[in-house]
C-alpha cells in the first residue's frame, strides 16, 4: 500500500488513539495515527501545569486490556502526577510497538469522505494527503483550550499560560507575582503548588466550586500487588458503577437515613477522599434534598478550614453538588490561608481587560509578572469543530451539529459513514472514568469492523432513525437528574455561542448493556451495506 493510502486513519495519539491503533493492527488492519504533537499521550502531553495529576486512582487510570501490562506497570502514588501518565503512555506505545505507525507533528485540518471510492481523505494543516477507508477521531474530550475573551492580550508584558497548553520546558514561578484565573479542577490542583514557588498569587474566581481532599500519597506496595492479585475483581466491580470507577456505593437512599447517618457516611466519604463521592447516597444527583444536605456538609468544611469567615463565604460553591464536575485537590482550602496568597471574587464584575502590568477590572488594576489561565476547555466537541468533517454530500459536522451535537452512542453521526469517535457526545464518555470508556468504544469498534469483514459489507453508517432516538434518550437521562442546573461544561455553558445540549450520557452499565444489544441484534441502528 502506498505510503499514504491505509486502511483507518486515527487523529490523536492520547489513550484512546493507542489504543485504537493497536487494536486495529492486531485485526490486520494497516493503521496510522495523525498526531500534532511531537509525542504521544494527548491531553496527558499538554496538560504539563504544576500539579497535575488524574483523580480517579491510578490502579484504575490504566489499561486493562493486557494483563501483563497491568501487572508489570508499578504506579509510584495512588494519584500518579502527569509526568508518570506520559511515562506508562510511552511504554505502552513501545511495549505494543506502536510508534512506528504514529505520525507526529501532523495537524489535522480536513477530512472528507468520497461516495465514490467510499473512502476518506484526511489533509493536514501542511496540505499533506492521506486516505483511508475508516477514519477515527480519538482527538479527546477535552482538548481544545477555552481562552477567555478578555481584551487587549497583547498589552500585557509579562507571560500568559494557559493550563491546557503548558510549556513543554516548564516555569518557574520563584519570586514572581501570580494570577491564576479560574477555580476548576486545573486550578485547584495548580493553585498549592504554584503557591510555594511564588512571592504571592492572586485567584481570580467566577464562581466557587466542589473540592474534596485527595489524601494522595505513595502507592502501598502490599497495597497494589493485592490488587493486582485479583485485577479482576476491581475492575469488574468498577464497571458497574455509574462512573466505571470504583465508588463504593451505597445502595441507601439518603431520604431512608437519619441525620445522623447522614452525617456518618459524609464524613467516611471525606476521610476516604476523591471522587468516591459520587458513591455515598444514590439519590444525590436526583434528589435535590439530599444535594443541599452534601452542599451544607462541605460548607462547613470550608468553614473549618478557612481562618478568615469572609473568605470562607467566598469559597462556599452556592451550586448543585455534582452539577459541575467535583474537584480533588490537596491543600487547596489551606492555601487560601497564606499570607501571600489572595481570592478575588468576580462573580458580579468580569475581568474587563489586561493592561501592559496586569488585568483591570472596573478601573481597578492588578498588577503581576505572569498569568496563568485555567480557564477550561471547548469540552466533547471542540476538537471535532476545529477539524472541517465532510460527509455525504460535502455536508460538515460543524453544520449538522450547529444546535448541539447529534450521534449515535456517540460512536457516529449519520451521514458519516465509516467514521467512528472514540467517547464522542452521547457516550458516558467524561462522566466516568475515561479508560476503560476508552476501552470499550474501542472494542466496539473492533467488533463492527470484523463483524464487517465477516459479512462483506464495506460501509457501516449510524440510521439517522436511531440517532434521533439516541440523542433525546441522552437529553431525557440527564433531564431526569439535577445536572441540567448550571453553567457547566457538560452543557457547553463554559463556551459563549455554543448551544446549551447536555453532551454525555449518564451510566456506564445501561450503556455497555445498550450496546451489547445492539451488536447482538446485528448492529442494529446501524445501517450495513
Ligand atoms: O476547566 P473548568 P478545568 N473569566 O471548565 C473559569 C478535567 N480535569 O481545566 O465555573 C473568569 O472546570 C470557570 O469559571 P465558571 C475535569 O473533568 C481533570 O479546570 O465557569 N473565569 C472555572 O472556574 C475537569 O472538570 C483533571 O464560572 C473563567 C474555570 O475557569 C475538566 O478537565 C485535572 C472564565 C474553568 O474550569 C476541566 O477542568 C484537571 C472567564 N472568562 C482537569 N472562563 C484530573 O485530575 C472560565 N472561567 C484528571
Amino acid at each position: 500500500m502506498a505510503d499514504n493510502q491505509a486502511d483507518m486513519i486515527i487523529i490523536g495519539a492520547g489513550f484512546a488513539g493507542l489504543y485504537m491503533l493497536h487494536t486495529a493492527r492486531k485485526l490486520g488492519l494497516s493503521a496510522r495515527i495523525l498526531e500534532a504533537g511531537d509525542g504521544v499521550g494527548g491531553t496527558w502531553y499538554w496538560n504539563r501545569y504544576p500539579g497535575a495529576r488524574c483523580d480517579v486512582p491510578s490502579l484504575e487510570y490504566s489499561f486493562q486490556f493486557d494483563d501483563d501490562l497491568q501487572q508489570e506497570w508499578q504506579w509510584s502514588e495512588r494519584y500518579a502526577p502527569q509526568a508518570e501518565i506520559l511515562s506508562y503512555l510511552n511504554h505502552v506505545t513501545d511495549r505494543f510497538d506502536l510508534r512506528g505507525h504514529i505520525q507526529f507533528n501532523t495537524r489535522v485540518a480536513t477530512a472528507s469522505y468520497d461516495e465514490n471510492s467510499n473512502r476518506w481523505t484526511i489533509e493536514s494543516d501542511e496540505g499533506q494527503s492521506h486516505q483511508a477507508k475508516f477514519c477515527v477521531f480519538a482527538t479527546g474530550c477535552l482538548s481544545v483550550s477555552n481562552k477567555p475573551n478578555i481584551q487587549n492580550e497583547d498589552l500585557f508584558k509579562g507571560p500568559i499560560y494557559h493550563t491546557g497548553q503548558w510549556s513543554q520546558q516548564g516555569v518557574d514561578f520563584s519570586d514572581l507575582n501570580v494570577a491564576v484565573v479560574g477555580t476548576g479542577s486545573s486550578a485547584i490542583q495548580a493553585i498549592p503548588v504554584i503557591a510555594e514557588q511564588a512571592a504571592s498569587l492572586s485567584v481570580f474566581q467566577r464562581s466557587a466550586g466542589y473540592t474534596v481532599p485527595a489524601h494522595n500519597r505513595p502507592m502501598d506496595e502490599a497495597e497494589q500487588n493485592a490488587i493486582k492479585s485479583n485485577y479482576a475483581r476491581l475492575r469488574e466491580s468498577a464497571s458497574q458503577q455509574f462512573s466505571g470507577n470504583e465508588l463504593f456505593s451505597n445502595t441507601r437512599l439518603a431520604s431512608e437515613m437519619s441525620a445522623e447517618e447522614i452525617r456518618q457516611e459524609c464524613e467516611r466519604r471525606w476521610e476516604m477522599g476523591g471522587l468516591y463521592w459520587y458513591g455515598a447516597f444514590p439519590d444525590l444527583l436526583l434528589d435535590q434534598k439530599t444535594n443541599d444536605m452534601v452542599a451544607d456538609f462541605f460548607r462547613e468544611k470550608i468553614q473549618e478550614i478557612i481562618s478568615d469567615p469572609e473568605l470562607a463565604k467566598t469559597l462556599m460553591p452556592d451550586t448543585v453538588f455534582g452539577c459541575k464536575r467535583m474537584s480533588v485537590d490537596t491543600d487547596y482550602y489551606q492555601t487560601f490561608n497564606l499570607p501571600h496568597v489572595s481570592l478575588i471574587d468576580i462573580s458580579e464584575s468580569p475581568i474587563d481587560a489586561y493592561t501592559e502590568k496586569g488585568l483591570v477590572i472596573k478601573d481597578k488594576e492588578y498588577e503581576f509578572d505572569a498569568i496563568v489561565l485555567a480557564t477550561g476547555f471547548d469540552a466533547m466537541t471542540g476538537a471535532l469543530d476545529r477539524i472541517e468533517i465532510r460527509g455525504r454530500q460535502a455536508q460538515t459536522l460543524k453544520e449538522k451539529w450547529a444546535d448541539g451535537p447529534l450521534t449515535y452512542l456517540g460512536l457516529q453521526s449519520a451521514g458519516f459513514p465509516n467514521m467512528f469517535i472514540i467517547t464522542g457526545p452521547g457516550s458516558p464518555s467524561v462522566l466516568t472514568n475515561m479508560i476503560p470508556s476508552i476501552e470499550q468504544h474501542v472494542e466496539f469498534v473492533k467488533d463492527a469492523i470484523d463483524y464487517m469483514h465477516r459479512n462483506k459489507f464495506s460501509v457501516i453508517e449510524a440510521d439517522v432513525t436511531a440517532e434521533d432516538a439516541w440523542v433525546a434518550h441522552v437529553n431525557e437521562v440527564a433531564e431526569s437528574t439535577l445536572l441540567h442546573s448550571c453553567n457547566s461544561w457538560y452543557l457547553g455553558a463554559n463556551v459563549p455561542g455554543k448551544p446549551r445540549v447536555f453532551m454525555p450520557y449518564l451510566g456506564f452499565p445501561p450503556y455497555v448493556e445498550k450496546c451489547e444489544q445492539v451488536v447482538k441484534n446485528e448492529y442494529e441502528g446501524f445501517i450495513l451495506k
